[in-house]
């Protein structure tokens, strides 16, 4: 089994080229739910349908989120009326939101709606959410006062300095059904390139997750989300830099090393190979960014043979 700690666009574009070189049925994808939301009264989670929709094909590829040809005459109407219409919701995904949450509201698990979804779509991986408990990502801002995540991502852009974060809910969040087994089993375990700071630390945050990343910590390869100082989407390098690190390879060594193995990260960070080393991981070079299919699953290729215990399917599918 290959576990990979999963947030959104990044982590989803990974996943599709890892099922292009391993069997769906060998992964099992633990994603984050920091960055859920009720809006509407529907309880939205945006990193596993993004997964959701990225794997079966339906995802809007300018976006990264949402449906690919929806429209958002619902929002329009909604607009009219005065209601809130800075989260966009698309007609086709709104179905998803409202299937969510009427199971939800009939007594159904995260994990449970979380699979039924997953199957609908058509998905052979395991989904599992982090946990079925809500666990809330809060952005205290430079200016003052706390944001949701959601409103720091979306409906501020992102364009303001934080100052800390937190997980609100975490400390009495029980890992979702299947999690901390499959972290426990897994011939290695994958941290996708994911925002350290709003993805993978609230996964990390779930009682039991980080310490046993930390006892496995040989069979942990990352993936550098931060390429030549930046990051490819989303503020991972603004938060990086606003809480005390900096956007580079080596901050992200630094930042997931009691956590983390092994780093790969780009080639265009040649130079960042030292850092990372220094920080007590190893190090691998390649490329990373996901343009295509085939890059996306070469980079898997070199995630699998580059960690984790003997496997022989893995090993053999790491060509
Ligand atoms: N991201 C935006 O930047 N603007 C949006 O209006 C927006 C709507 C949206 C609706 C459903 C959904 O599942 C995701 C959505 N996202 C939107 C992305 C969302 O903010 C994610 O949390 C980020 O992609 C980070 O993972």
């Amino acid at each position: 089994v290959i576990a990979v700690l999963c947030g959104g666009v990044g982590a989803a574009r990974f996943l599709s080229g890892l099922l292009d070189v391993v069997d769906a049925g060998d992964v099992v994808a633990i994603v984050n739910t920091g960055d859920d939301t009720e809006l509407h009264g529907l309880s939205i989670s945006p990193d596993l349908d993004t997964i959701t929709y990225t794997l079966s094909g339906r995802v809007n590829p300018a976006t990264g989120w949402g449906l690919a040809g929806d429209d958002f005459t619902t929002m329009d109407a909604l607009d009219a009326l005065g209601g809130a219409t800075w989260f966009r919701l698309g007609n086709l995904d709104l179905a998803t939101h409202l299937y969510r949450t009427g199971r939800l509201r009939a007594g159904a698990s995260l994990s449970e709606v979380t699979a039924d979804l997953a199957r609908a779509f058509g998905l052979g991986l395991r989904l599992l959410p982090m946990s079925d408990d809500p666990v809330r990502t809060v952005l205290e801002l430079a200016s003052g006062g706390e944001v949701s995540f959601q409103d720091y991502f979306v409906r501020l852009r992102h364009s303001v300095a934080v100052k800390s974060v937190r997980f609100a809910g975490a400390d009495a969040a029980r890992p979702g059904p299947g999690v901390l087994e499959a972290l426990g089993s897994a011939s290695i375990i994958v941290i996708a390139p994911s925002n350290p700071v709003v993805s993978i630390d609230p996964i990390l945050a779930v009682p039991g997750v980080r310490a046993l990343l930390a006892s496995r910590r040989r069979d942990v390869v990352g993936i550098s989300p931060i390429v030549a100082g930046a990051a490819l989407k989303g503020p991972a390098d603004r938060l990086l830099a606003e809480l005390g690190s900096e956007a580079s390879a080596a901050a992200v060594a630094r930042w997931l090393t009691d956590v983390c193995g092994t780093l790969v990260i780009d080639e265009a960070d040649a130079d960042q190979v030292a850092g990372v080393e220094s920080a007590g991981m190893e190090c691998v070079a390649t490329a990373t960014v996901m343009k295509d299919a085939e890059t996306a699953a070469g980079l898997a290729r070199t995630v699998l043979a580059c960690g984790g215990t003997p496997d022989p399917d893995r090993m053999q599918a790491a060509g």
